[in-house]
């Protein structure tokens, strides 16, 4: 994972300090690429310990379509919980204590993350056993599951994902492998636009590859998450169409560190990257869409620590 590493020097090196929508405060480049062999290891940080359970569950909770955060709570997997958190504290019919900004102020203020861990706690109990609250506030909004598997038109809707392994399997020297989750009509609705906006497939010499184009990449957090679940949707796919992996390229807009990250990205940076870990599948037959993180395994990974950080909501 030395690309990574890279692009972490290259930030601190050549980005420039700017306010966000967050106000955390980051230092950004704008545009960069990465590109990563899956033939030569699966791409899971290895300067870092890094929750692939999570990851695996977020990818096929998007491929099945599901945008509600029900199924993620009950795989025990948090990382959308902050997205329908906002949704709930911010609507007209919640009526607890005060949640503004609580990102923030659940790390500066130990009385405020209690009362803050408790209303997170309720939502989530009620996301869970209330299928009214959940229709309503569980839902993301029209989200990855949505825009891949179901796009909505004037005439019904669009399945991507399908449409892109039928193409793979049948027109696999096209230039039209293409799958968009930014929805201009929907983004608005979203609990939060698509941070991976677009990607394309390509296969050479019986070799499937990816690129990714990343609009807004949160460094420390939220890539070494990108690059894992799309590798892991390369074998997937490949599985899939009777291929081979081959390259994933990451392509960033706005790649940035925020902050309140520097202490840990130069942590990171004094550590030596070990052997990349393999990825298993244990398809036996079943389609991608019905595959569960019980048919997924990663193989001999040794990472270091994890390193903690808080999130920017
Ligand atoms: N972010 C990622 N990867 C993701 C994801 C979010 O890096 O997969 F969902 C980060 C990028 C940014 C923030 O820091 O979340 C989204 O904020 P904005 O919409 O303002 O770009």
């Amino acid at each position: 994972m030395k690309q990574y590493l890279e692009l972490c020097t290259h930030i601190l090196e050549n980005g420039t300090v700017k306010e966000d929508r967050t106000g955390t405060g980051t230092i950004s480049v704008f545009g960069y690429q990465m590109r990563f062999d899956l033939q030569k290891g699966f791409p899971l940080m290895t300067t870092k310990k890094t929750a692939f359970r999570l990851i695996a569950t977020e990818l096929l909770w998007f491929l099945k379509g599901d945008t509600n955060l029900r199924t993620l709570i009950q795989e025990r997997n948090p990382i959308w919980d902050e997205w329908g958190f906002e949704r709930w504290v911010t609507s007209e019919e919640y009526t607890g204590p005060d949640m503004t900004d609580f990102g923030r102020r659940s790390v500066k203020d130990e009385q405020f993350a209690e009362v803050y861990a408790q209303e997170m706690d309720a939502y989530k109990r009620r996301v869970v056993e209330d299928d009214v609250f959940a229709e309503k506030y569980g839902n993301l909004g029209p989200i990855y599951g949505k825009q891949w598997r179901s796009w909505s038109t004037a005439d019904g809707s669009i399945d991507q994902i399908k449409l892109l392994i039928e193409g793979l399997k049948n027109n696999s020297d096209s230039r039209r492998h293409i799958v968009s989750a930014w929805n201009p009509s929907e983004v608005a609705d979203m609990a939060l636009p698509p941070c991976h906006t677009m990607f394309q497939f390509y296969v050479a010499e019986g070799k499937l590859s990816c690129q990714l184009y990343q609009r807004s990449a949160d460094v420390f957090l939220g890539v070494p998450f990108n690059i894992a679940s799309y590798a892991l949707l390369v074998h997937l796919i490949a599985e899939e169409c009777g291929l081979e992996v081959g390259d994933f390229v990451h392509t960033l807009g706005d790649a940035h560190i925020y902050l309140n990250h520097m202490e840990q990205v130069k942590e990171q940076l004094s550590r030596e990257p070990r052997a990349l870990p393999t990825l298993k599948l244990n398809k036996e037959g079943k389609s991608i869409f019905d595959m569960t993180f019980e048919d997924i395994s990663i193989e001999g990974y040794d990472p270091h620590p994890k390193i903690k950080a808080p999130i920017a909501v």
